[in-house]
């Protein structure tokens, strides 16, 4: 028998108006910046996966070393029958605790949740055929703005994977994580994944890869923003920079003019320097110690904390106290 799938897109009120908002603010402000999540289209997606292969971006392969270990672990702990992914991708990491869940004899439904339709329904089809009789209720939206969806639930464990968290500033993490408290029932649990804090060399090789792949990421923005709304960016006039801001305690990647241009965006021109840089993404690493506090902040203690065989990734798994 096949699980019944059900499906929910909230993304519909995502109109080009709100992102060329978004783009023109970003690119007006004295230090500009665009967000990380434009870099996504399906290009960007691409770039990213072939980034989590390349041999000096460690943190996928330590976060997926710390489930296939933990992951029984974890479901032991927490107790957990029904998992919502925010943030889903592909899932591929998330099979390791779904197969824990289901090795329980206890696990009910699968709540992926992702800004992508295809990537949803991909993964729903996908796990309903591998679980036959799993109920898969996908979501389709933001995971800063959409979160008020998420089906109730009971023993709920929410995984937040990948780092992804990192891409926030530091307010923005703080509202998000006590955000996703008041959504948390007594008996939920919280995993998050997070890059920690290294040796500098370490942290800037993982974005400044010898291939060339993570500054194509990084410049792919530029040619989303082309396609999405009437811009003129030219690829080639920038150049990709990364690296690690020990005050801030984040990797920060920014494109930086090769010359002085004017770009057209969205009917408007937009000047920049020789030199000048647009901020466009933050990573933060972090510390244990970082963490618990963090966490304590917003109402959660922490049940456990797992890392790779290096100790450069962490996965948290949190409570509300
Ligand atoms: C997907 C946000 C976790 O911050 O390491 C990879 C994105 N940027 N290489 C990260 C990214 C450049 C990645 N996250």
């Amino acid at each position: 028998m096949r699980g019944a799938i059900r499906i929910d897109s909230y993304l519909c009120g995502d109109s080009l108006e709100s992102i060329a908002d978004d783009v023109r603010a970003g690119l007006s402000r004295d230090f500009k910046e665009l967000a990380p999540k434009y870099f996504y289209d399906e290009r960007g997606s691409q770039l990213f996966d072939r980034i989590t292969s390349l041999p000096e971006y460690y943190p996928t392969r330590c976060e997926r070393e710390i489930l296939n270990r933990w992951a029984p672990q974890i479901v032991a702990l927490s107790e957990a029958e029904e998992l919502v992914e925010l943030g889903s991708g592909t899932a591929s990491k998330t099979r390791a605790l779904l197969y824990a869940m289901a090795g329980t004899g206890r696990l009910r439904r699968y709540v992926p949740m992702d800004c992508s339709e295809s990537v949803v329904i991909e993964c729903a089809d996908e796990l309903s055929v591998i679980y036959p009789g799993l109920e898969v209720h996908g979501l389709v939206g933001d995971f800063e703005r959409h979160l008020e969806h998420l089906p109730d639930g009971e023993r709920r464990l929410f995984a937040f994977l990948g780092g992804t968290i990192g891409n926030f500033y530091p307010e923005v993490r703080s509202r998000f994580l006590r955000y996703l408290h008041t959504l948390m029932g007594p008996n939920d649990h919280v995993l998050l994944g997070t890059d920690l804090v290294k040796d500098v060399a370490v942290l800037e090789a993982a974005y400044n890869d010898s291939e060339g792949v993570t500054a194509d990421f990084n410049r792919n923005v530029l040619r989303v923003i082309n396609q999405e709304l009437d811009a003129d960016f030219d690829e080639d006039a920038f150049e990709h920079v990364a690296f690690f801001d020990p005050d801030a305690c984040w990797i920060e990647m920014r494109l930086r003019s090769l010359r002085d241009q004017d770009v057209r965006v969205d009917g408007q021109v937009v000047h920049f320097e020789d030199g000048e840089e647009i901020r466009t993404e933050i990573s933060s690493k972090f510390t244990r110690e970082q963490l618990a506090q963090e966490f304590n902040q917003a109402g959660l203690g922490i049940e456990a904390f797992f890392t790779d065989s290096n100790g450069h990734f962490a996965l948290t798994l949190a409570a509300p106290r």
